[in-house]
């Protein structure tokens, strides 16, 4: 029996490439999100289940877990960014947007599937956090607090599994070309693509190599934590661009 993993996020950015790569892996592959039509393309070359999926909706994640059986691995990927807003002039629900996806959609997804995750004797989680997990950057207030969070939430779990079959990992990306920053603008592709301006930023498929690497490790090795950026990135705020 091939083992099965999950991906939250999958319809496109760093959840498809990781949905390509650990199919590749030899997982069988189930593939959340809420855009269906995404994530039937993703589906349809990686072998895998789209199921319509939005981790801030509780009855959402039910019907998700639902129509599992077996679950070896949760990539808990879906998240986002809204706006670049000081705290002074921070948008409070495009805050609480981020919170519902970045942090409780994380909570909800593991709470609900731990009992298969356990069950398969040799479970994994993988949160992808963010650079934003580790360091603060003016005008990010809303997105920062909530991977830091996340990372919160990472080193709990290991606390609080160690002794059980359930490895834990966080992968901390830095600048990565996706949808990302075109969701953060709310569609304004020119905001987004200045984003990666002057730099050659990491693809998707870098992280998902990350992440296909971590859960294929042997089964007694726990990677904590890969922090991964540009060679061109050394912090969020300390970047070298070409016409810098
Ligand atoms: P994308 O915007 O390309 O992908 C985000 C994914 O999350 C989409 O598949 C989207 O699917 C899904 N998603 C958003 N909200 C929900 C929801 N409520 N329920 C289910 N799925 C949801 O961006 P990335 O691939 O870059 O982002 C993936 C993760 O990586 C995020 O957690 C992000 O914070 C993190 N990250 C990104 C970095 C970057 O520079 N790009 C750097 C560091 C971390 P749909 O809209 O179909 O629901
Ligand atoms: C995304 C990294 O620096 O664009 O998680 O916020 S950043």
């Amino acid at each position: 029996m091939r083992p099965v993993a999950v991906i939250t996020g999958a319809s496109s950015g760093i959840g498809a490439a990781t949905a390509d790569r650990l199919a590749v892996e030899g997982f069988d592959v189930i593939l959340g999100a809420r855009r269906k039509d995404k994530l039937e393309e993703v589906a349809e070359r990686t072998g895998g289940r789209a199921l319509e999926l939005d981790v801030t909706d509780p009855d959402s994640v039910t019907r998700f877990v639902e129509q599992l059986d077996r679950v070896n691995i949760l990539v808990n990927n879906a998240g986002l960014a809204l706006g670049r807003d000081t705290i002074e002039d921070l948008d409070e629900d495009a805050v609480r947007r981020m919170w519902e996806t970045n942090v409780m959609g994380v909570l909800r997804m593991t709470r609900a599937l731990l009992p298969k995750i356990e069950a398969s004797g040799n479970g994994h989680i993988v949160n992808v956090g963010s650079t934003a997990a580790i360091e603060v950057y003016p005008a990010g207030g809303g997105y920062t607090t909530s991977k830091h969070a996340l990372r919160v939430i990472s080193g709990t779990l290991r606390l609080e599994l160690v002794g059980r079959p359930i490895r834990v990992t966080e992968v901390d990306p830095g600048l990565v070309e996706t949808e990302f920053s075109i969701v953060r603008f709310e569609g304004d592709v020119e905001k987004a693509a200045n984003v990666y301006k002057g730099l050659k930023p990491l693809v998707a498929e870098d992280i998902a190599d990350c992440i296909g690497w971590a859960v294929t490790r042997p089964e007694h090795v726990n990677i904590d934590q890969i922090v991964v950026r540009p060679r061109a990135q050394a912090t969020s705020m300390v970047i070298a661009r070409d016409d810098d």
